[in-house]
């Protein structure tokens, strides 16, 4: 017999191990508009939300993809609701609430347009990924992005999320409302820095240059550091759920149960609500998060290149394999920390010793090959600043090189094998062979760092080194 679907509804026959939400979901208002609603914003963002309703309904979030519709046909027949499972030795299943609208941007346009210019909506939050900011390696605005291109000819519907922000500030404007205050969720340093820029950038594109002036001056986009590991949803998630809550949920979220959101303290008279749920607040928000990318990205990125080319599947594998993890400590310790100089408030050696438990957390099966997704969005911000940095100081690039070349080697396996690659700049990846032709890329490596004799030298030793 299967269990009944998880809704509304059916939300009072679940078992007691279902945590439910504290409060009156009827009663919750879009105070949220959040583009990118994928696992990671449930498993974070969503989860703070949840709790911050508990004090006041004015959290609700207004979930936006930006293409597919896979989320809305998920969610709607369950009210927005699902289970979350922070896995750990005893797992913990919560249903959570926060979610009261699931959009498909390009299906709902003026619903999207309705959030955003509503004076109840404060906030505008992203998980869009590094490649959903369309910028060239310099941090501009990347005008030849298809998408880009498409909001300069058509900016009253966009398809970017830089575009989203423009129209919907532009109309925030027009209505006489203040801006909305963006809290972007993306892996990349200074994240607020380069959403701020690239919406100008569009405004001014578009010849609106009043918009962009009044943007500069009154919105404000705060950098965040977002942390949680989430393996994607399987097949045998939504079966432990079922068992352990008595209901079936077509797209349940995982994580482990370490969360953290750091957020730069610009937040006004909503830092309050953000603070009381454990969020936190600092104006040296970049230090954290270059710690965060360096350290833990830096050697998730390196967990998977070298350990797909060594045949692992999961981190926890990777991390079992006494050579590799070595390597991994190693690097992080020698190689990545002494870049970050001091962290205010941050014990670097218990920050790493930290991360490594967490990789090695049994209860979790994440997959490498998921980290391994969008190399070329993902490496400069996560080892390729690093090396910049270290070959400023003087320091051995030699470790620094193999996550590098072990991304060359990976793609190029995936490419002979005829497999799919996942990343924007796929089809000239799959061309390429040898170190030579990677380094070629523009995008992806800075020139400066090209012509370093040392730093190259490295990665083609490593490349040779490597099966
Ligand atoms: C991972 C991250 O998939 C990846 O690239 O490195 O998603 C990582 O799990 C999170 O940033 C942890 O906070």
């Amino acid at each position: 017999m299967s269990a009944p679907r998880l809704s509304d509804a059916t939300l009072a026959q679940a078992a007691p191990a279902l945590l439910r939400p504290a409060y009156d979901r009827a009663a919750i208002r879009i105070g949220v508009v959040h583009f990118g609603p994928g696992a990671f914003h449930r498993a974070h963002q969503a989860f703070y939300f949840d709790h911050m309703l508990q004090t006041s309904p004015a959290w609700g979030v207004a979930a936006v993809s930006l293409r597919s519709p896979d989320l809305a046909e998920a969610l709607l027949p369950q009210d927005g609701l699902y289970i979350l499972a922070e896995r750990e030795a005893a797992p913990t299943y919560r249903a959570i609430g926060s979610l009261m609208e699931m959009l498909t941007a390009p299906r709902a346009p003026e619903a999207v347009f309705a959030h955003l210019t509503s004076p109840d909506m404060r906030i505008v939050t992203s998980t869009v990924t590094e490649k959903g900011y369309c910028l060239t390696p310099a941090g501009d605005l990347d005008l030849a992005h298809p998408d880009i291109a498409h909001d300069l000819a058509r900016p009253a519907i966009p398809r970017s999320f830089p575009g989203w922000l423009v129209e919907g500030l532009k109309r925030r404007r027009a209505a006489g409302l203040a801006p909305f205050i963006t809290i972007p969720c993306d892996n990349l340093s200074d994240n607020g820095g380069r959403l701020a820029r690239a919406v100008r950038q569009l405004a001014q594109a578009q010849g609106e240059t009043e918009l962009a002036s009044w943007i500069a001056a009154q919105a404000v986009f705060a950098s965040t550091m977002v942390d949680s590991i989430t393996p994607a949803t399987d097949d045998a998630l939504r079966a432990q759920v079922e068992a352990a809550t008595g209901l079936f949920d077509a797209w349940p979220v995982q994580r482990e149960g370490f969360v953290q959101w750091v957020i730069e303290d610009r937040l006004g008279d909503l830092s309050a609500a953000f603070a009381a749920a454990g969020v936190i607040l600092t104006s040296d928000v970049a230090a954290f998060e270059r710690a965060k990318l360096r350290l833990l990205n830096g050697a998730h990125s390196t967990l998977a290149y070298v350990g797909l080319l060594k045949g692992h599947e999961t981190v926890a594998a990777a991390m079992a394999d006494p050579e590799l993890a070595g390597f991994v400590e190693t690097l992080m310790a020698e190689d990545i920390a002494p870049t970050l100089g001091a962290v205010p408030g941050l014990d670097t050696p218990a920050y790493i010793a930290a991360i490594l438990a967490r990789f090695r957390n049994p209860a979790i099966a994440h997959r490498l090959s998921q980290i391994a997704w969008d190399g070329t969005q993902k490496l400069p911000f996560r080892i390729l600043e690093t090396t910049a940095d270290a070959l400023a100081s003087g320091r051995s690039v030699t470790r620094l090189a193999v996550p590098i070349a072990a991304w060359m080697r990976f793609i190029e396996r995936r490419a002979a094998e005829g497999a799919e690659i996942t990343d924007p700049l796929a089809g000239t990846l799959k061309e390429l062979k040898g170190v030579d032709a990677f380094l070629a890329l523009e995008q992806v490596f800075p020139r400066a760092l090209v012509a370093n004799a040392t730093w190259r030298g490295a990665v083609e030793r490593a490349y040779d080194a490597l099966p």
